[in-house]
């Protein structure tokens, strides 16, 4: 999940971002992180536990059905795994558990929430052969100092799972995916998790759930402004709207005003006018092909190594291997 820097933005930093992204001419917008406060990060666990979220569940398939295979396919000896916006960890467990049949493994969980890595240290602690290394850091810098600190004969293993890479805008992802690469030895292995592109009819219940606990984590963005940066937001002045823009490949979640109005936010030295119908874009998940993680990793010092799909829900794991 994109909480790489949410927890570290000052206040300052979100009334910058919400003063540019409010007042600008054209379509107005917040950067997704700005949803992952603690209310925020909460409805996001509900969403993973949600019928139509069907993405997470494919994920979680993948990497247990297929643990031992990942295991496998990469070089043998020791491995550091680092896993970039971990969670819990609940979900690389079962690779950890392969790994550690195999060969002593330090996982390096990063992730900027100390709850998350305080939970996955309970969880993961007593695995036979895996050491937890804990960095509660952003993504890139996190990865490293893993990489600084590592063992001369140690692989490294990089986990980008939950299709987080689609809450990138392309060329970011691509740019993403070289950072890591430059991190990176060769031999050295990334495995991305990525939701493809699937019918509409499956899609966008994904992102407006019958419950409505997608539309309280997209509306929970102006209750955080009114909480952080006293602004006077009517949550009944907006509904939550998930769109596909087919010509992008992603589904956008946007708040939309519900009549025309002004809303002061004095913490971040502005007012905002809404027309009615006018939007906030706050988010876009992009959906991939299914080679499509393949060829941005050979156009940034990868090859594809393997790839995992999963039946249910499109969904695909890639393993790319620094060249
Ligand atoms: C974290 N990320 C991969 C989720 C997604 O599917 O883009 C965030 C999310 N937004 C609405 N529902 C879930």
């Amino acid at each position: 999940m994109l909480t790489e820097t949410s927890a570290q933005d000052s206040v300052s930093d979100f009334a910058i971002d919400v003063r540019s992204g409010l007042t600008k001419s054209g379509q107005k917008e917040i950067p997704s992180k700005y949803l992952y406060d603690e209310v925020g990060s909460a409805l996001f666990e509900v969403i993973t536990l949600l019928p139509e979220y069907g993405l997470f569940r494919a994920d979680e398939r993948l990497l247990r059905e297929h643990a031992g295979e990942i295991a496998q396919s990469l070089p043998q000896g020791r491995v550091a795994v680092a896993e970039l916006g971990s969670g819990s960890g609940k979900k690389s467990s079962w690779l950890l558990e392969a790994l550690g049949a195999l060969q002593p493994t330090v996982y390096y969980p990063i992730e900027i929430s100390q709850a998350a890595l305080d939970q996955c240290s309970k969880e993961l602690g007593r695995m036979r052969n895996v050491k937890i290394n804990a960095l509660r850091q952003p993504y890139l810098e996190g990865l490293s100092s893993v990489a600084a600190g590592r063992k001369q004969d140690e692989r490294l293993l990089v986990l980008f799972l939950g299709s987080t890479i689609g809450n990138f805008e392309r060329p970011v992802a691509e740019q993403f995916l070289s950072t890591v690469r430059q991190t990176l030895n060769p031999g050295d292995a990334l495995l991305v998790g990525a939701d493809l592109e699937k019918p509409c009819s499956r899609l966008l219940p994904a992102y407006d759930d019958a419950l409505g606990v997608t539309a309280a984590f997209n509306l929970n963005l102006l209750a955080r402004m009114n909480r952080e940066l006293e602004a006077d937001f009517d949550l009944g002045a907006f509904r939550h709207l998930a769109r596909y823009n087919a010509a992008e490949r992603r589904v956008e979640m946007h708040l939309v005003a519900t009549r025309e109005q002004t809303v002061e936010i004095p913490r971040a030295a502005c007012s905002a006018s809404f027309m009615l119908g006018e939007t906030i874009w706050t988010e876009s998940s992009h959906k991939y092909r299914q080679n499509e993680v393949a060829q941005m990793g050979s156009r940034n010092g990868f090859r594809a190594l393997r790839q995992w799909n999963d039946e249910e829900w499109a969904f695909a794991e890639t393993l790319l291997i620094a060249e």
